[in-house]
């Protein structure tokens, strides 16, 4: 690149830097925080504990900044998703892909989620993750198994993805960014 574009570029980092606020929800152990640690530090570590409410962070990528709320998933946290939601770019649910037992409660939670007014019109992200173990479900299980299709009074996108290979989690990313303003 050329000293000038260069220059040009840096500039527009500093006055064209756009931001996407996010929240991440789902069951326990679906793996939002390792999703987060991911993002975060393009590291997989194995080692996480349950999450006790959110956690937060803010994650620079060019000239976006990402904000992201990680909710906890057990179901005494899950009458707080509503509020961590509220007022964000996108709302990104993470599935277990091979925990075929709890689709059923990730659907009904899912759409008890949606169903409220203050979300009407956010984008939702739809996460099968595990994609490196055996027998996870493919994208369109999970479109039927959560009955995506249900969902029509907002953009809804899902993708098989893993956090320990990061299989497909660049174009997750991109997803993301691409809700800045
Ligand atoms: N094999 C595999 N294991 C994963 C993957 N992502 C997360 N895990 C494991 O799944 C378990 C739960 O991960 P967490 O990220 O703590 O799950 P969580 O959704 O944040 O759970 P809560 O905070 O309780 O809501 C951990 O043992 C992770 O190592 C993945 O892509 N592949
Ligand atoms: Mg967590």
């Amino acid at each position: 690149m050329g000293f000038l574009a260069s220059i040009v570029q840096w500039f527009g980092g500093l006055f064209f830097s756009k931001t996407a606020e996010i929240a991440i929800v789902g069951l326990q152990a679906s793996g939002k925080t390792s999703f987060l640690n991911v993002i975060t530090s393009g590291q997989w570590t194995e080692d996480t504990v349950p999450t006790v409410a959110f956690n937060f962070r803010k994650i620079r990528k060019g000239n976006v900044t990402l904000k992201v709320w990680d909710v906890a998933g057990q179901p005494k946290f899950r009458s707080m998703w509503e509020r961590y939601c509220n007022g964000v770019d996108a709302i990104v649910f993470v599935v277990d892909s091979v925990d075929r037992e709890k689709f059923n409660t990730a659907r009904f939670e899912l759409h008890q989620l949606l169903g409220q007014p203050t979300l009407a019109n956010v984008p939702l992200l739809v996460l099968g993750n595990k994609s490196d173990l055996d027998g996870h479900a493919s994208v369109q299980d999970l479109i039927d198994s959560l009955e995506l299709e249900r969902i029509r009074d907002r953009s809804v996108s899902a993708y098989s993805c893993s956090m320990k290979s990061q299989h497909n989690l660049d174009i997750v990313l991109e997803w993301l960014s691409s809700r800045s303003h």
